[in-house]
């Protein structure tokens, strides 16, 4: 229209065009101008802090090229999308893994040494985000990664909580719980949209009406609106041009200012309802695989699993001409674990009361696109909200939820008539309290449900959901359960994990022994071991160093000189786990400090697991214990990366430990403790009264209970034994309240794979081999595998590989 405007723009656009280079030099200046103008530093008064934030934004600039040209690369191409739903992301620090996927190691280091600063110091200064308790939003962080890495249009939804995983201090042995403000001064990879936000009601009523075209409908009134704030965080690929998106929530509040308020001269009331609102996203519960029924969770919980509906339909609908049934051939959501479930009746609502389509293809839409990972068969972490707290939150989900249960149980009693299989399918618990099952939501809503390992989704399907399976079953569809063994992304250790299988041929060659002790055992300086170490002197005040190379070959032939960490959080209320990590730190302190046993046994618990000290602690490890009584862990993850990493298995038959013994083979790992299908047998004897304690145990038990780890404070002793009498006392009547994870009856079957380990350690070229077998047949565990499988079969989602650089006639 303006001919001369659209020159300016042009302009303009010319000028927004051009990529940022990549030589050192360009990163030299780059980094000076963020130091000087985006962080307002002189010559005279930066610090590390501000030197790492200014490489941040560095590495932020050419996370956005590549974010928006992906992003344009999937709207040009029309690609079907993934949707990853997860409450937690335990994604770690981004500096080092950015500057990897980005391809940018060689320039950054050359740019930074000749300023004087090793990259090594910069990323110590970030912050660990840590927007996840442990395995479940670890898997989600790695599933990011490898999504970008296969080039797959996928991206992540989350929340932003202000506060993360609280850090764990220990004090006199206790763990105490510290805020962790991760966000500070703000995180420079996250890019705020305050543009992208969207309405999100909480409590209020249902009240019918007629829509525009005057045909009746539902509408959700009153209460309250907040209002979320995506929060992008850049996921970049490795060797791939494409960066996907982890969006995150924050809770603000509502753009109307409440006038009644204001004007009745209740300006600080207004204010203060406004600040609650921002309390929604503030802080991540502290509580992994286990379900705390508190309000402001299942607020937590919509809160994200609306704005990211919200947020993907309209980007459904912003194609020309789009058609509702064209829905699942563009769009899979996956939900992770039972925490965004309420999603199969948000999505109901939203195709059905705000798109207005019809309920029976809204349903069918839903089914289509939604799909739910369990996580776990431990009852205690399925979770189910109160009726009467759904109904006053969310009026018009429950509601929705009521409709579709409705037609099921129909449905059901026509089949099959009426019965208890009718009352384990139904989505409502009956009882002093009526609940909402979310796991039974989940399975109704989801086109595949599946577990995390290969027993685990036997479990699944045979005993935490079997009647839902024989339904699939009657129906034909036996596969709407299905199996996506977890993985863990190489990218924080190694690459391209497909040729480690090449090195297999070389596990008795002396050169290759000699370069892999070196690389764990070596007394070189850098060497892992050397790094854990001094971490373990800097968080403990520990030598363990000293130890490691005090070990005299004569000593050795007696007895084999171990190191003892042990690392993990309690949730705040799980009293027992908090005693046991009082009890860790008492064992360690006697041990390490008598004369005889401190010399060949160091424990100590190292405070504030979490994914840097991770980071130093599973390169350095020749032994991993993954000991769960088997068919409790679905999974478990961090047993992969230490085998990856040259490690071997202390472990059950349990979780991923059966299918890495599969891979590797049974000589590379010590495995112990009864199996799955002798669990009930074994629990059942013991509840009668048949639970023999190995003398061993017993000797254990004694010296704790003579108060030998106690170290004169009454406090610890009366906890310590009320552990034991827990683990000894195998006769309830009715409940048993006794070793329900059968610790005793495992123990002296542990103490003999431990001896295997001794014995096998003391042939350095066979401990040699094996670890260099284990690791070589570890491809399998790559997210790269896992995510490959959720494409093909789950979501049916291609790779989009985007070209090196966009035309410019995309963009916009
Ligand atoms: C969590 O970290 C896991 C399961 C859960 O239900 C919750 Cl709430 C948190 C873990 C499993 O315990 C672990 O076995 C598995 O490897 C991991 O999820 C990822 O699937």
């Amino acid at each position: 229209e303006h001919p001369d405007q659209q020159e300016k723009m042009e302009k303009l656009w010319k000028l927004m065009d051009t990529y940022e280079p990549n030589d050192p030099e360009s990163i030299q200046k780059s980094f000076a101008r963020h130091l000087e103008y985006s962080l307002a530093c002189t010559r005279f008064n930066f610090t590390m802090q501000d030197a790492y934030r200014a490489a941040g934004l560095v590495l932020r600039d050419r996370l956005l090229e590549s974010l928006n040209d992906t992003n344009a690369y999937y709207r040009k191409m029309d690609v079907k999308r993934g949707y990853y739903l997860s409450a937690e992301y335990l994604i770690g620090r981004h500096m080092q893994n950015a500057i990897a996927n980005l391809d940018l190691e060689q320039p950054f280091k050359e740019a930074f040494q000749s300023l004087g600063m090793e990259l090594e110091d910069l990323f110590h200064e970030e912050a660990d985000p840590a927007l996840g308790n442990g395995g479940l939003g670890r898997l989600a962080a790695c599933f990011l990664d490898s999504m970008a890495t296969l080039s797959l249009p996928c991206w992540g939804y989350g929340i932003r909580y202000s506060y993360g995983m609280f850090k764990q201090e220990i004090q006199n042995g206790r763990q105490v719980e510290m805020p962790d403000f991760w966000i500070g001064d703000g995180c420079p990879f996250e890019i705020p949209r305050p543009d992208i936000t969207y309405p999100v009601r909480l409590y209020g009523q249902v009240v019918e009406g007629l829509d525009a075209s005057g045909e009746w409908c539902m509408n959700w009134v009153g209460g309250d609106i907040v209002q979320a704030m995506a929060y992008d965080n850049p996921i970049p690929g490795f060797d791939t041009y494409n960066t996907n998106n982890l969006r995150l929530w924050r809770a603000c509040p509502s753009k109307e200012f409440d006038l009644d308020q204001y004007s009745a001269a209740r300006f600080t009331d207004a204010v203060e309802s406004r600040r609650k609102a921002e309390d929604l996203s503030a802080v991540l519960y502290p509580n992994d695989a286990t379900y705390e029924g508190k309000e402001l969770r299942l607020r937590q919980q919509y809160f994200f699993v609306s704005a990211s509906l919200q947020d993907l339909l309209r980007e459904f609908i912003k194609r020309p001409n789009y058609k509702w049934s064209d829905l699942p051939e563009k769009v899979a959501v996956q939900m992770n674990d039972t925490h965004p479930t309420i999603a199969v009746a948000e999505m109901m609502r939203l195709l059905v009361d705000v798109m207005r389509v019809h309920w029976d293809e809204a349903w069918e839409l839903t089914t289509k696109c939604l799909n739910y990972t369990n996580h776990t068969v431990m009852p205690e972490a399925l979770e189910k909200w109160p009726v009467e707290m759904m109904t006053r939150m969310l009026p018009r989900h429950v509601q929705i939820i009521g409709e579709l249960n409705l037609r099921w149980i129909n449905a059901l009693v026509a089949k099959y008539g009426d019965g208890p299989l009718i009352q384990a399918l139904s989505i409502f618990e009956e009882g002093d309290v009526k609940k909402i099952r979310m796991g039974n939501l989940a399975i109704m809503g989801a086109n595949k449900v599946n577990g995390v390992a290969a027993i685990h989704t036997e479990i699944i399907k045979k005993e935490t959901f079997p009647e839902f399976y024989k339904y699939c079953c009657d129906i034909g569809k036996p596969d709407k359960i299905v199996n996506m063994t977890n993985g863990v992304t190489p990218r924080r250790w190694l690459t391209d994990m497909t040729k480690l299988k090449d090195m297999l041929k070389f596990k008795e060659d002396p050169k290759l022994h000699a370069e892999w002790m070196e690389m764990s055992l070596g007394p070189r300086k850098k060497t892992a071991k050397a790094k854990l170490a001094a971490f373990v002197k800097e968080k403990l005040e520990l030598d363990i160093d000293e130890e490691l190379k005090k070990m005299s070959p004569a000593d050795r032939a007696k007895v084999q000189k171990r190191v003892v960490l042990i690392g993990g959080k309690a949730a705040s209320a799980y009293v027992n786990a908090k005693i046991i990590i009082k009890l860790i730190n008492n064992v360690g302190k006697v041990i390490n400090n008598d004369p005889d046993t401190g010399k060949l046994l160091k424990v100590a618990f190292v405070p504030n697991y979490c994914v840097s000290a991770a980071q130093v602690m599973i390169p350095a490890s020749d032994i991993s214990e993954h000991i769960s009584t088997a068919g409790t862990e679905a999974s478990g993850t961090s047993n992969m990366k230490f085998v990856m990493n040259g490690g071997l298995i202390v472990g059950t038959m349990d979780g991923a430990n059966i299918e890495i013994r599969e891979e590797c083979g049974e000589d590379t790992m010590f495995i112990f403790g009864c199996l799955e299908n002798e669990v009930a047998g074994v629990a059942a004897k013991a509840k009668s009264g048949h639970y023999p304690i190995d003398s061993r145990l017993q000797a254990v038990f004694q010296a704790i209970r003579n108060g030998e780890f106690s170290r004169g404070e009454p406090e610890a002793q009366t906890e310590f034994c009320s552990l034991i009498d827990k683990l000894c006392n195998t006769q309830g009547a009715g409940t048993w309240e006794g070793d329900k994870y059968l610790v005793v009856h495992d123990f002296p079957s542990f103490v003999d794979a431990q001896s295997r380990v001794d014995a096998t350690y003391a042939d350095k070229a066979k401990w040699c081999k094996l670890s260099i077998q284990a690791a070589s047949c570890m491809a399998k565990f790559s997210t790269d595998r896992t995510i490959q499988e959720y494409a093909d079969v789950i979501w049916g989602v291609k790779p989009a590989p985007r070209p090196m650089e966009t035309p410019l006639d995309w963009i916009g």
